[in-house]
């Protein structure tokens, strides 16, 4: 692995323009659970005769990509909205861990000697900006705010645990979490900068994902396309280890650290 570190570091220290795609995996050594891990215990528990439908069970015996629905939300906007308010306070008790502060490292470096770095994240739990990363493009919008479903208003919500679900506007209208679910659009915004920062980046790197979920997942092939070099940093193996040009099959706190360390200032 260690030749790969020293490629990934010679990559980035020579680098212009940089994007990096994240996922939960970057999250997971900051205690926030990912999403494969949950939906396989889902599996796992459903086949012991499944879990009870507890705060920590909906986790466990639901799959994140049934709950991350419009429709689940219309069905039942309660538990939808307690599975939510129960991420959001984790988020906001979790701390970046060393793979967030060694991207924003990374930023900081590749911009101070006049190169671009775009930061595309799948999480919605705000810890690369927390972790001081600056240019962060938040593909699945962000669970630290919730928005009126009438006027479209934002709310942050405190750091405590919502007490009424679900929750209200000011005007009497549910609220939900500021996240994309599965079946709605992407913010035109996110991805307009992602399009703009991949057409051009030439080096892009793939951190904590199992690059299986689109269209983000579709900026790694749009990068190798366009003749960037490809970089994976990834627990386990995924459908990009094949194609890209360096896939580091390793947690995202241990080796991104030890890149920054073989890279020039
Ligand atoms: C859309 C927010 C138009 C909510 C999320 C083709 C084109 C366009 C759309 C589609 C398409 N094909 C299918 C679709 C529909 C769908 C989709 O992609 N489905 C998948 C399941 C096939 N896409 C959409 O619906 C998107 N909308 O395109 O609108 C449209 C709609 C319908 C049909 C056509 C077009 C919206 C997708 C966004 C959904 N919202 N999140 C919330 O958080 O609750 S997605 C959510 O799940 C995450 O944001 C993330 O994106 C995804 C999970 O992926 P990962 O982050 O990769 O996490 P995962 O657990 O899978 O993997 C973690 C990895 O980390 C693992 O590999 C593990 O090994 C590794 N790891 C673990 N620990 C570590 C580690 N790595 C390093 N270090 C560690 N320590």
């Amino acid at each position: 692995m260690s030749g790969a570190v020293d490629a990934v570091a010679e990559l980035l220290s020579r680098a212009r323009r940089v994007v990096v795609l994240t996922g939960a995996g970057i999250s997971a050594e900051s205690g926030l659970r990912t999403f494969r891990e949950a939906a396989d215990r889902q599996e796992q528990s459903t086949s012991r005769g499944g879990v009870p439908p507890t705060m920590e069970g909906l986790w466990k015996s639901f799959d994140p990509q049934k709950l991350a629905t419009p429709e689940a939300f219309e069905a039942d906007p309660e538990m939808v909205t307690r599975w939510y308010d129960h991420r959001r306070v984790g988020c906001l008790a979790a701390q970046p861990n060393p793979g967030h502060v060694a991207l924003a490292e990374i930023e900081r470096r590749v911009v101070a000697r006049g190169g671009v770095f775009t930061l595309l994240t799948q999480n919605v739990d705000r810890l690369h900006q927390r972790a001081g990363s600056v240019n962060v493009v938040e593909l699945h919008g962000s669970i630290i705010e919730w928005r009126c479903v009438k006027t479209g208003r934002k709310v942050t919500p405190g750091p405590g645990a919502m007490t009424e679900f679900p929750p209200r506007s000011e005007c009497g209208a549910l609220l939900r979490p500021d996240v994309v679910w599965f079946g709605e659009m992407l913010p035109e915004t996110a991805v307009r900068a992602a399009q703009e920062a991949v057409a051009e980046c030439d080096v892009f790197l793939s951190v904590g994902t199992s690059a299986q979920v689109y269209p983000a997942a579709g900026f790694i092939h749009a990068a190798a396309r366009n003749g960037a070099k490809t970089v994976e940093v990834n627990k386990d193996p995924t459908p990009i280890s094949p194609m890209v040009d360096w896939s580091v099959l390793a947690k995202a706190g241990e080796v991104l650290p030890e890149v920054v360390g073989r890279m020039g200032e």
